[in-house]
């Protein structure tokens, strides 16, 4: 196994972060990742319009070099994206995802980083897993194409099965259903027998409720009640709420009750780069419900979040032994 990548200082020490010539090194593979806490998967989306850090890194330096400061900061994995998929987004082709991401692929698995390809392409995700990519990460929820499902039985590589209706466009509007976490449940176990009749492996598979893709606020927080409903499909759970719309809605509402000066702005909705306290808890809360892996985009604060939660729950799992 790699050296871990608290080697650099552990998580949420700013101080850690490497200069960008030095060689911040991830787990090395899939099968080396820590399986006794749940995971971090930093963001890295190389786009100019993602609806929190579009812009940011979208050319390949800069794409690494954060990706290399998430590492530092104790990402297990990085999910590596070049097409926003936030509600109204304009599709891109899969051949601009390439030219974004791949050779920032390229970097972080020479550096033994756990790489993570967020592609609804087929043709994207049979590059990157070609490029080393170690986890297919698609959003297409029911529109998965069977282009993709070839591509992960034929590579074997752990694939994230995430609920979602409709495109980018559409999904807003099909954000229907008569019993949300059932139905989310149910949809995923449907989808999840058409992966497991074309031959993928049952263990191959992550599922993710898919906060955010055709659900209301009201919704997602369902779905995060009840994620055992989730889990008890019998696949590892990612759950991925960073700085999404529900949390803001949530903090909005919740300021408008605070005493005043503080109540002065409470209409106001935090900005994404605002909502990481809220995402910490979120991770807090998932870890101790048995989360395989979280992803975020600020990476020191859930990885602190998920330290506290597995320090108490080795202090329960004592407790409840004695
Ligand atoms: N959300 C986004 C992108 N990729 N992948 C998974 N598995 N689950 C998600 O909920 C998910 C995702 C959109 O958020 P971003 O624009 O911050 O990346």
């Amino acid at each position: 196994m790699n050296a871990p990548v608290a080697s650099f200082g552990g998580p949420g020490d700013a101080s850690s972060v490497p200069p960008e010539s030095s060689a911040a090194r991830g787990w090395g593979s899939f099968a080396d990742l820590p399986q006794d806490r749940t995971l971090v998967m930093g963001i890295l989306n190389v786009t100019p319009d993602s609806f929190s850090d579009g812009g940011e890194h979208d050319d390949t330096s800069r794409a690494v070099s954060h990706a290399l400061k998430l590492v530092a900061q104790g990402a297990d994995i990085v999910d590596v994206g070049g097409e926003s998929t936030r509600p109204g987004a304009t599709p891109v082709a899969a051949s601009t995802e390439r030219q974004r991401i791949l050779p920032v692929i390229d970097e972080l698995v020479a550096r033994d980083i756990v790489v993570s390809v967020d592609t609804m392409h087929a043709s994207t995700a049979q590059a990157a897993v070609e490029a080393g990519a170690h986890i297919i990460n698609d959003v297409s929820g029911e529109r998965v194409e069977d282009a993709m499902i070839d591509v992960v039985r034929e590579s074997g590589v752990p694939y994230i099965l995430m609920h979602s209706r409709g495109d980018s466009r559409s999904m807003d509007r099909l954000a229907h259903y008569q019993n949300t976490v059932e139905d989310v449940r149910a949809e995923l176990i449907q989808w999840r027998q058409r992966l497991l009749d074309a031959g993928i492996a049952p263990g191959q598979i992550l599922v993710d409720p898919g906060l955010g893709f055709a659900k209301s606020g009201d919704q997602d927080w369902e779905l995060l009640a009840r994620m055992d409903r989730i889990a008890d499909i019998g696949h590892p759970v990612l759950i991925a709420a960073s700085r999404k719309r529900f949390i803001g809605t949530l903090m909005a509402q919740a300021r408008a009750t605070f005493p005043e000066p503080l109540g002065e702005t409470s209409q106001k909705v935090p900005r994404p780069s605002e909502r990481d306290a809220s995402t910490a808890a979120i991770s807090a809360l998932a870890a101790e419900r048995g989360a395989w892996a979280v992803r975020v985009h600020d990476v020191a604060s859930t990885r602190d979040a998920v330290e506290v939660t597995r320090k108490l729950l080795a202090i329960k799992a004592v407790s409840d032994a004695s």
